[in-house]
């Protein structure tokens, strides 16, 4: 993308109204900008990394066997008057009447929906086990929408729901969904950490949310401090297979880790006092097991082995995606800006011309623009008439990963730039060798 022909509204001012970091670098980076409270339009920059970690949620749903469908954000309060939820479930509901003066509502999460598509069509054990997903705005009424798209009203989710014969499948479910996570967090460069949590309004009594340290996080945690050692790392899993997945649950929950909610003041004086550790987090996703909380008041039932009819085990499994591109940015900037992992940044590097309208400044910067554009990747060229300065300013709010220098000076010498954002460590080398480092960089991505 050229950035003189693209749209990306960058302030030099700090809005305001943002009290947290990640919500003044959306707004100044021209990521968001907000339309009413807790609503926010996504530019498109922000739309980009957005998509991404969409991307990278599907991938990592659907290689652990889970599938993909599309629910709508409107639903008829009928559903959730049979599972009891229409009245309990208060004003963060938003209730909306349609011209024939029926109840409808505006999903704040599709238990009730994904339900009934299931006593639909599902009628036996053959067809089990099920976990189906989609990726869809929710609205929440919060009382207090606060820090951008971190608490919104309204927010992209990914919400799945396992269907299962046994409590012990649905269990295998639960397990199976933790491993996707902490894939899935770890590919957006994140490490979040499973904690014992509390049901709230969804219920079951097995359940664990994903947080992410960060001192703007609205939880207050408690836990130990090995548990910042584990890795999933690229680690191969079946998740077919029960004992890997438990493995892995055990691994990653076995040290005491919770919220406020379910803290223990005497088990977490159990840990030795140089591991204990209490700080904030930011919740970015959350997984229950609820068994036939909803299958048996809305009869989803399927017949078993023996021909008995039996209301199914079941459970819902949640991530925060735009609510994870405000954490990303908790977790990585500097004063400068922001500091793109490279698993989710919105273009792989960026191409400063310090001399635009230089003729062998512009030459090059085609030529490595074009090289890096056939080599599938995207790069965020800034051929606009600046001054230096202020196109690294820029860049550097941006927060790209990598960034390439390009001048006559260097150019006369047959080098260009490249640039880390993160160290801010620079090398001087032929422009083909800055190609080559990028794409190797961002191979197998
Ligand atoms: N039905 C279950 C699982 S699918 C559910 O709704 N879980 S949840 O309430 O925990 O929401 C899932 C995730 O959505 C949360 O972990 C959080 O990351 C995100 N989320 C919840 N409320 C908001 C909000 N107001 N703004 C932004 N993200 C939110």
């Amino acid at each position: 993308m050229r950035m003189s022909r693209y749209f990306l509204p960058v302030l030099k001012e700090n809005p305001a109204e943002a009290q947290i970091v990640s919500h003044r670098y959306m707004l100044r980076a021209g990521m968001i900008k907000q339309s009413s409270a807790g609503i926010y339009s996504w530019l498109p920059m922000g739309f980009k990394v957005l998509r991404r970690l969409e991307q990278i949620v599907h991938e990592e749903q659907i290689r652990a066997g889970h599938i993909p469908m599309l629910m709508p954000t409107l639903q008829s309060a009928d559903l959730w008057r049979e599972s009891g939820r229409y009245d309990d479930y208060g004003q963060e509901m938003l209730r909306i009447k349609d011209r024939h003066d029926r109840d409808m509502l505006y999903g704040p999460t599709n238990e009730e929906l994904i339900t009934d598509i299931f006593r639909s069509h599902v009628g036996s054990y053959k067809d089990l086990p099920l976990t189906l997903y989609h990726v869809q705005w929710k609205f929440r009424d919060e009382v207090r929408p606060r820090f951008g798209v971190m608490r919104g009203r309204e927010f992209y989710m990914k919400d799945g729901y396992n269907f299962d014969l046994t409590k012990e499948d649905a269990l295998h479910a639960y397990n199976r969904h933790l491993v996707s996570y902490l894939r899935t967090y770890e590919r957006m460069g994140l490490q979040a950490i499973p904690m014992r949590a509390d049901g709230g309004p969804i219920g079951g009594d097995y359940t664990h949310e994903f947080l992410v340290l960060a001192e703007t996080g609205e939880s207050e945690v408690f836990y130990d401090s090995e548990i910042t050692d584990l890795k999933f790392g690229d680690r191969e899993i079946d998740y077919d297979s029960v004992s890997e997945c438990q493995a892995v649950l055990e691994e990653f929950t076995s040290r005491y880790a919770r919220t406020d909610e379910t803290h223990d003041e005497a088990l977490f004086e159990q840990i030795p006092e140089a591991r204990r550790r209490s700080a904030r987090g930011i919740e970015v996703g959350q997984i229950f097991y609820f068994g036939t909380k909803y299958s048996e008041p809305m009869g989803a039932v399927v017949a078993n082995e023996k021909g008995e009819r039996v209301p199914v085990h079941m459970g819902s499994h949640g991530i925060g995606v735009s609510r994870l591109v405000g954490a990303i940015i908790e977790a990585s900037h500097d004063d400068k800006g922001i500091i793109w992992p490279e698993g989710v940044t919105p273009f792989h590097c960026g191409i400063v011309n310090l001399k635009q309208g230089d003729e062998e400044a512009d030459a090059a910067c085609e030529t490595i623009y074009k090289s890096l554009t056939a080599l599938g990747l995207e790069p965020l060229y800034d051929d606009r008439n600046e001054r230096a300065g202020g196109k690294f300013a820029s860049m550097d709010l941006i927060g790209l990963p990598w960034r390439i220098t390009v001048g006559p000076r260097g150019l006369k010498n047959g080098v260009v730039e490249l640039t880390s954002r993160r160290t801010g460590e620079s090398e001087e080398l032929p422009p083909e060798q800055a190609i080559e480092r990028i794409a190797k960089i961002y191979a197998g991505l």
